[in-house]
């Protein structure tokens, strides 16, 4: 028998079911030979042993911002390594600019106007310097409002497929006790539940921020670290049952402090930059991502001590683009923004001996795809009466198969965009127009007048999405449900 799970989604559930009657064959015989079934239940364990899951959630980390993605200043060995032994995607895309409704989407497998986390849970007012008091914050909306409690997060069905499930680092899916993911289908949480925090204090604007489990603590230490340290406590103390850990490090978002440079990078690590001037923030951000991708290598060591590597998926991936131009060119504009700088994001997927190794996929994909494709790889039921806005991805990264992804849709606020095949809309207040992709991927060439009847049809295709969109079952806490 084989001792490995094969974890080709097609494969797979043929197998699983040749599993189930093998045991329960076994078990009729086991009847009249208690040493032979203990030996046969054992290996029916073992053959069955379902692969472990890492996705990795970096918050604005642009899409040139990586070695791997062609960026020589930074060091990033750990997470090059990775794309170097397994699938480096280049037309990976988020489904908002920015973190919260881009987080739900991959929890939920849902466009962000489907489940109803489509802007940010958070009080603008503290951008224009304002400093809260705890009266302030506890009735603001980044305290009391949250992802739908109606929605079903990849967490609970992994859970209920016998996974145990972590996460650790940026929730930022509500700060109320019943949007705390150990209410959201995880086991294990450490971290902060609003959208950003103090590296050093892990207070957000003064308002202490981290959490173990559904508790408000305080600790020492870079918040980097201190979850690289829980990501691997969390996979030490998952020992053999199949385990998935959500790690959406906030490296390497500016932190959400009063101070004038948000950029906070350990001394030591900025000092790895002996030749680049060690006050810009660009260095600091550079740092910022060398302490996370410190951490990944420390992760990755602890998966190989426990013999748990090769069955273990990493996915590696961003939220949104990076904050700022310089670390997403040369693809047009940033975080906020429709174009591909703020929506095209850098995405990794490792699994030895189940994906091949340094392959790079050009396929149209994005993170709603993420959702059903953990589902099948862990054998797990989709919900019943649940809108799935993707696919299972697998045969793309696993056999090369061509996406049947030809479009998507992204809104915020009055910002507009759709890209459909190899053609982009855009209708924004930083700017607007139609580009083709496949010759013009930074989206210098407006062919709105040359091409009148493409503009008109992705227009239609949005209005169609949109109305689609309206139509779908309200989620709060936006929309009055
Ligand atoms: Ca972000």
């Amino acid at each position: 028998m084989a001792t490995h799970v094969n974890t080709a989604p097609a494969g797979r559930t043929v197998h699983d079911r040749f599993l189930r009657k093998l045991a329960a064959l076994l078990a009729v015989v086991g009847v009249c030979g208690p040493a032979l079934r203990l030996a046969s239940a054992a290996g029916v364990e073992k053959a069955a042993r379902k692969p472990n899951i890492v996705l990795i959630n970096a918050d604005d980390l642009g899409w040139s911002t990586l070695g791997c993605y062609g960026n020589e200043k930074i060091r990033s060995p750990n997470i090059d390594r990775l794309a170097q032994e397994g699938v480096r995607l280049t037309q990976f895309y988020v489904t908002w600019p920015a973190c919260t409704p881009s987080r739900a989407s991959l929890l939920t497998g849902r466009y962000p106007q489907r489940h109803g986390l489509y802007d940010m849970i958070r009080n603008d007012m503290v951008n224009y310097g304002h400093r809260y008091t705890e009266e302030e914050y506890a009735v603001s909306p980044e305290m009391t409002l949250g992802m739908d409690v109606r929605e079903t997060t990849i967490a609970e069905v992994l859970q209920a497929a016998g996974y145990r499930t972590g996460v650790v680092g940026k929730w930022d899916g509500g700060r109320a006790r019943r949007f705390l993911p150990l209410q959201r289908g995880f086991d294990f949480f450490y971290g902060f539940a609003n959208t950003g925090i103090d590296y050093w204090t892990h207070q957000r604007y003064g308002i202490e921020s981290m959490y173990r489990g559904n508790e408000r603590i305080e600790e020492e230490g870079y918040s980097t670290d201190l979850f690289g340290r829980e990501a691997i406590r969390f996979v030490r103390e998952s020992g053999d049952r199949p385990f998935f850990l959500y790690l959406p490090f906030n490296a390497p978002h500016g932190a959400s402090n009063l101070e004038k440079d948000s950029y906070q990078a350990p001394p030591e690590t900025i000092a790895l930059y002996s030749d680049l001037d060690p006050k810009d923030k660009v260095t600091k951000l550079y740092a910022m991502v060398t302490r996370m991708d410190e951490q990944i290598g420390l992760l990755r060591k602890q998966l190989e001590e426990q013999g748990a590597a090769d069955r273990t998926l990493i996915l590696f991936t961003s939220d949104n683009g990076g904050s700022g131009n310089v670390y997403n060119a040369p693809l047009r504009g940033q975080k906020g923004t429709m174009f591909e700088g703020g929506l095209r994001v850098p995405c990794i997927a490792w699994f030895p001996g189940k994906l091949p190794a340094g392959k790079v996929n050009d396929q149209f994909l994005t993170t709603l795809e993420l959702f059903p494709t953990l589902a099948n790889l862990a054998g797990a039921a989709l919900p019943k009466d649940v809108t799935l806005d993707g696919f299972d991805l697998w045969p793309m990264l696993a056999a090369g198969e061509t996406s049947p992804r030809t479009k998507m849709f992204w809104q915020r606020r009055g910002d507009k965009a759709a890209r459909v095949g190899t053609l982009k809309w855009v209708s924004s207040a930083k700017g607007s127009g139609l580009f083709d992709l496949a010759a013009d991927p930074y989206e210098k060439r407006d062919l709105s007048a040359e091409r009148p009847a493409d503009l008109k049809r992705l227009e239609a295709e949005f209005a169609a999405w949109q109305k689609e969109m309206a139509a779908a079952e309200p989620r709060g806490p936006f929309r009055d449900y």
